[in-house]
């Protein structure tokens, strides 16, 4: 008896990441995987961007160790995954990030002070996912995997034409929700991209601890799916990645999983401290590979940016930075009793009686 063996869906990407612009600025001499190097306009873009929401994230880690937030994770050293993979999404299209993709919310156009919303614990959810076509951001690891596949099968079956795209960790990619949606996600032919942020932690669990694949990018080819490893500091590259998973999606396609390699610069949050469990060199190394500072030489090489330009872009990302305070320092009109609404649909015992508690005490204290 003979067995037919499958031969297709298999192949392993390649171990060497695809980059379009190396450390040093220059067009890079590695494999592009058929990947187009976006045009130069599409770069300022990108470029503008990324400074934009590292000033973001610089700002709000300050803010948060003056205590105007309670907590925080900053995704400073990421900006090009979480700014190229972003911006390569449609509008219509649908957004499933998590506690770390602020930057991602804010390229999305969501205002800062609805982002932080739910860091200074004034909210579940400060923006109205519907206006942006973006789910609340995930605390749960890898469960806005599963809604992502879910959406896009949704999304399928009424014909909407919409793709959805979620970011998830290197630690996340362990969870078994994370195994679900990239396996349903396969079956159904859904079109999801699936952005596998591997910025080497998960907190204090380095990689190496969390898993001992040759790459993460690999498992695609046990779920049938094509895999992809980018340089995750790369804009150019995420940005391409992205945008070619995007329309292999909306052609009916299905799903693809793209590892993006970066590394997170700053704490987990705010309250984790990350020399406890890696040195400062290592930190050091990283910092050669800084995702701005390539793109930044590499469009100054072009003729496109100058130092005017660059001064210009600096100064409103300090525009921005100055919005952030301002959102920060002035303190929302917030009913606490809103918290218990839109958790259930019929809620629950458990949590009429912590209402009728919190109710009780703001009558005692006058609030009511
Ligand atoms: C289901 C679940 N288990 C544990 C946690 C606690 N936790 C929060 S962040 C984190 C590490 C996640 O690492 P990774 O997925 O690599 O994302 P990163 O924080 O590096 O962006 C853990 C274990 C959680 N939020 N959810
Ligand atoms: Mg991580």
């Amino acid at each position: 008896m003979s067995i037919d063996v499958p031969t297709t869906g298999r192949a392993l990407p390649e171990l060497q990441p695809v980059r379009f612009i190396g450390a040093d600025g220059q067009p890079a001499d590695t494999p592009t995987e058929g990947l187009t190097l976006p045009d130069v306009r599409t770069l300022l873009g990108l470029h503008r961007q990324m400074v934009h929401v590292r000033r973001f994230e610089t700002q709000v880690t300050a803010l948060t160790k003056q205590g105007r937030l309670a907590t925080y994770p900053s995704a400073a050293g990421q900006e090009a995954t979480e700014v190229g993979a972003t911006t390569a999404l449609g509008p219509t299209d649908w957004l499933f990030p998590t506690y770390r993709d602020s930057a991602a919310l804010l390229t999305r156009g969501v205002p800062v002070a609805e982002i932080l919303a739910a860091f200074r614990g004034d909210w579940h959810c400060g923006f109205n996912p519907y206006e942006y076509h973006t789910s609340p951001a995930a605390t749960p690891l890898a469960t806005q995997t599963l809604h992502a596949t879910g959406f896009a099968m949704a999304s399928k079956l009424k014909g909407q034409g919409a793709c959805t795209l979620t970011f998830f960790g290197d630690g996340a990619s362990s969870e078994g929700d994370a195994h679900e949606a990239l396996n349903f996600a396969s079956v159904w032919q859904t079109p999801t991209v699936f952005v596998l942020q591997n910025n080497q932690y998960a907190i204090s669990t380095p990689l190496r601890a969390q898993s001992n694949a040759t790459m993460l990018a690999d498992r695609a080819a046990g779920y049938g799916i094509p895999g992809l490893r980018v340089d995750g500091n790369d804009v150019a590259a995420v940005f391409a990645a992205v945008s070619a998973a995007l329309e292999r999606a909306r052609g009916g396609e299905g799903p693809t999983l793209i590892e993006c390699l970066t590394y997170r610069m700053e704490s987990h949050t705010n309250s984790d401290d990350p020399t406890r469990y890696r040195d400062s060199a290592e930190v050091d190394h990283w910092k050669r590979f800084d995702p701005i500072d390539r793109v930044e030489k590499y469009l100054r090489s072009r003729g496109v940016l100058d130092d005017e330009g660059n001064e210009e872009i600096l100064a409103s990302a300090e525009v921005l930075a100055a919005s952030v305070r301002d959102a920060m320092s002035t303190d929302a009109e917030i009913d606490p009793t809103e918290i218990f609404a839109h958790v259930y649909a019929s809620p629950r015992p458990g949590l009429r009686e912590q209402q009728a508690m919190l109710e009780a005490e703001l009558a005692e204290a006058g609030r009511r």
